[in-house]
């Protein structure tokens, strides 16, 4: 049943998926849980070994185990595709998060989203961040829908092979496949290149609206620079920029680790896991590990992470290198209890994110 049908409050079921040995992959979902907790969405991390990564992806690259994840998902059934899983509970939304990406801005609303000018819309993306692709698929919603259900089939069936094992994998099959479809023929596509901040295309997919979230759109929905993103930071890329206009390339783990040590993760709250549910799935060989990276990434996010808000200071002078000298590099996990000391570097952020709006 359609939500509005009966003008409840649509349910959104959150995924996020990653093998057990991928680190970043903790901080982010606690992170992620955080955020539905406060919102009141079911969340679900799955946990695998490497091995049934691979199982799942089906010997394409690893990055195509969220398409076969989702359509599994999206088909009533377990996430790996069999008959009793332990997703059957109903949900309106599917929204998928990669593991390397993690809600920014914990007071904007999933719900928000769905506000828009089509009823009923079936997938909800941005755009890609580079020129390569039209789309990104770290952060993307799916109604329950026969469409969705059509696009994963043919997203996954139909996908030239080619992208099973290049780049960008996944995204690129899906991008190429719409495109032959008729998507995104408008010049210019990108809205940071003069293109449509708004985009709807045949009332199926929409790619965010500036004017349905102030500080959102198609573009910053899901970005890799923590000044340009509204909504999500997506940490794409082992070596990256943090923020745009600055030089230092960082690695995937110290931008995750930073964005939450120095304060841009905005509004966020505590969040509990439950063990049992989290670990699951993982073979019990591997579980010992994993409850330490959890609890771990849990512990962080407690010290670091909770309850920032938006800062106007100007940020202390050499704040750059102050962070890459208190880079997160496997020390042991500070103490919750002992006041943290750290200076909010995030009120450059918010300066800038402010410059750019007016
Ligand atoms: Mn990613």
């Amino acid at each position: 049943m359609c939500h509005a049908a009966h003008g409840e409050r649509p349910r959104f079921l959150v995924v996020t998926a990653f093998d057990s040995r991928y680190e970043v992959g903790f901080l982010c979902s606690v992170v992620n849980e955080a955020y539905c907790q406060q919102h009141g969405h079911r969340f679900r991390r799955v946990l695998l070994s490497p091995e049934d990564m691979a199982k799942l992806a089906g010997g394409r690259h690893l990055a195509w185990a969220k398409v076969a994840l989702l359509r599994n998902l999206l088909r009533g059934r377990g996430y790996d595709g069999s008959a009793s899983g332990d997703f059957e509970e109903d949900f309106d939304y599917l929204v998928w998060i990669d593991a390397d990406a993690l809600v920014l801005d914990h007071s904007v609303r999933l719900e928000d989203f769905l506000e828009l000018p089509v009823p009923a819309m079936d997938f909800i993306i941005g755009e890609d961040m580079a020129d390569t692709d039209l789309l990104n698929t770290g952060l993307m919603f799916f109604r329950r829908s026969q469409w969705c259900r059509e696009l994963l089939r043919r997203w996954w069936e139909e996908s030239d092979p080619k992208w099973h094992q290049e780049v960008c994998w996944d995204q690129t099959g899906l991008c190429r496949l719409l495109r032959q479809d008729g998507f995104g023929r408008e010049e210019p596509w990108y809205s940071w290149a003069g293109g449509a901040r708004y985009k709807n295309w045949k009332g199926h997919i929409f790619t965010v609206d500036l004017g349905l979230l102030q500080e959102v759109d198609c573009g910053s929905f899901n970005f890799k620079y923590l000044n340009n993103c509204g909504f999500v930071f997506h940490a794409v890329g082992e070596r990256e920029l943090l923020l745009s206009g600055t030089r230092n390339l960082l690695l995937k783990r110290d931008r995750l680790y930073m964005a939450v040590r120095d304060g841009f993760v905005l509004h966020g709250g505590d969040a509990s896991t439950c063990p049992s549910e989290a670990l699951g799935l993982l073979p019990a060989a591997e579980v010992p590990e994993a409850k330490v990276n959890l609890e771990r990434a849990q512990q962080f996010w407690r010290c670091f992470g909770l309850s920032k808000t938006k800062k106007l200071q100007p940020p202390p002078f050499g704040w750059e290198l102050q962070c890459l000298s208190h880079a997160w590099n496997g020390r042991p996990v500070p103490n919750k209890d002992k006041p943290c000391g750290e200076e909010d570097v995030g009120s450059r952020l918010a300066l800038e994110k402010r410059k750019l709006r007016t």
